[in-house]
């Protein structure tokens, strides 16, 4: 797929990348936050969130931000309602310790055909939630991965490799106290041979230098954005310690 090459491309260049994540239905502007943030390095922008239903205004978020910025705009869905026309990509998930078949296949199947029909390309991704208390994982109805046990990310980012999995997204949670721990990243990263996605309560510079050392492609960025008052200067630290790693 174009949008996979482009981001392995941009990896390679890079070592390690941004994609901050837009929340359509709690970005004041998103557009303008989607210029500045791809001004400031950003590789792609990510649209939705693990609560979004509505789909109206998802697609008008989308639309605005394509008609302002270059870089890619790739859907993260929480449910079906999640799927969009206008993005050029998704990250089809499977939130592999969920204890809900419905979000392991079952919306995967519902929402298979829109992604066909709209001519969304589809990134297979692991989603595996880390800790507890957030909204993913309430909604995903996770049992998550305790932070102190590496080895069972490893588990799951291994199966999701040997089932064809492209993409493991390691996730503490929007707004999670704690991030997903360094050793865990490093311990993934070890065994797991396709592009690894960490977010979740990733706020300083220092933080996402660590994560990206422990060997992260991918870096996810969220509440920071628009929540803290500096967050233009932060975002820019952020990308430029995640590449000097
Ligand atoms: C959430 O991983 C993303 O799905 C981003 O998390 O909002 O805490 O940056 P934050």
């Amino acid at each position: 797929g174009k949008v996979e090459q482009y981001l392995r491309n941009e990896i390679k260049k890079h070592g390690t990348i941004c994609l901050p994540l837009i929340d359509s239905e709690n970005s004041t502007d998103a557009a303008a936050i989607a210029r500045k943030v791809e001004e400031k390095g950003a590789s792609a922008i990510l649209v939705g969130g693990s609560s979004a239903i509505d789909q109206l205004e998802l697609a008008k978020v989308v639309a605005e931000i394509k008609s302002k910025i270059k870089i890619p705009v790739i859907l993260f869905p929480g449910n079906v309602t999640g799927v969009s026309p206008k993005a050029d990509a998704i990250l089809f998930s499977s939130l592999l310790n969920s204890e809900d078949p419905y979000f392991i296949t079952g919306a995967q199947a519902l929402g298979a055909i829109a992604v066909k029909k709209y001519g969304i390309e589809p990134l297979p991704t692991a989603y595996i939630i880390v800790g507890e208390g957030t909204a993913a994982w309430f909604v995903g109805r996770a049992r998550g991965i305790p932070f102190h046990k590496p080895n069972l990310a490893v588990m799951y980012s291994l199966a999701a490799q040997y089932m064809g999995m492209r993409f493991v997204y390691l996730e503490a949670g929007s707004g999670a106290s704690q991030n997903v721990p360094v050793e865990m990243v490093a311990a993934v990263r070890k065994q797991y041979e396709g592009t690894l996605i960490v977010g979740g309560g990733i706020r300083s510079p220092e933080t996402a230098g660590q994560i990206a050392k422990a060997g992260a492609d991918i870096i996810v960025i969220g509440t920071m954005i628009e929540k803290d008052g500096d967050w233009q200067e932060k975002f820019s630290s952020i990308v430029k310690a995640i590449r000097a790693r």
